[in-house]
């Protein structure tokens, strides 16, 4: 069996939305596989991990909640340091939810990384009979703002795993692609290098690809091997 702490990247995932639209619970449901009815509102922040597999390589997703409510809420820039990805949650037949999702995302892309993965999660899909928000808009929403969609519910696990496991599948290829990319530029440095003069060589030759990359501005590290994230 696989050891806890077995894993090949790190990544800092955080849930935000308005009090009440299920974060905790999406996070319990993914994490524990467990339900809770009767939650209450969290207090300051939580998190929570689960490994999974992701094209061969073992992505340690560590979760971050927070409480929906103003008061609970302390830490805003020090929960969003490091995430690499964000669920935004609303509740499928609270309105409210759905309409304050616009000022989740701006608070998101202001203290968030710009390059942040994020997903627009409609939860309590299992009550669609009091549905309030339709699929067409928050699609709209998704799409105007280039983010990506889905319902779920914490509640019968639908959608839950495939939530978390796409956007850390996108996170993947992201900082993949960017690795690849300062490889490819470390290692055409490298040939210049070779090919220039031998009195410049001394001095460049020893020039490594960088072991930590980054999604944009700000200090977010594909944190292999790195334990102690964020
Ligand atoms: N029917 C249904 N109820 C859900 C679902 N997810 C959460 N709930 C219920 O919604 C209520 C609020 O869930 P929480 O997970 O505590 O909500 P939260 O977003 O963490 O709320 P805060 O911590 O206050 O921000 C609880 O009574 C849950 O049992 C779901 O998928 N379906
Ligand atoms: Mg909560």
């Amino acid at each position: 069996m696989a050891k806890n702490d077995d894993y090949d990247y790190l990544y800092k995932v955080v849930l935000i939305g308005d009090s009440g639209v299920g974060k905790s619970n999406l996070l319990t449901r993914f994490t524990k596989n467990e339900f809770n009815f009767k939650s209450t509102s969290t207090i300051g922040v939580e998190f929570s991990t689960r490994t999974v597999s992701i094209q061969n390589k073992k992505i340690k997703a560590q979760v971050w909640d927070t409480a929906g409510q103003e008061r609970f809420r302390s830490i805003t820039s020090a929960f969003y340091r490091g995430a690499v990805a964000a669920l935004l949650v609303y509740d499928i037949t609270k309105r409210e939810s759905f309409e304050n999702v616009d000022k989740w995302y701006k608070e998101l892309r202001t203290h968030g990384d710009k390059k942040m993965v994020v997903m627009l999660v409609g939860n309590k899909s299992d009550l669609k009979h009091l549905r309030s928000i339709s699929v067409e808009e928050a699609t709209r929403f998704a799409e105007t703002n280039n983010i990506s969609f889905i319902e779920a519910s914490a509640l019968e696990a639908t959608n839950v795993d495939t939530a978390f496991t796409n956007v850390l599948s996108d996170v993947y290829s992201i900082l993949n692609n960017i690795q690849q990319q300062n490889d490819d530029t470390a290692n055409s440095s490298k040939t210049n290098q070779t090919t220039s003069s031998a009195s410049n060589s001394s001095s460049s030759a020893n020039k490594k690809a960088p072991d930590s990359i980054k999604l944009g501005n700000n200090n977010l590290k594909e944190t292999k091997p790195n334990k102690n994230c964020c």
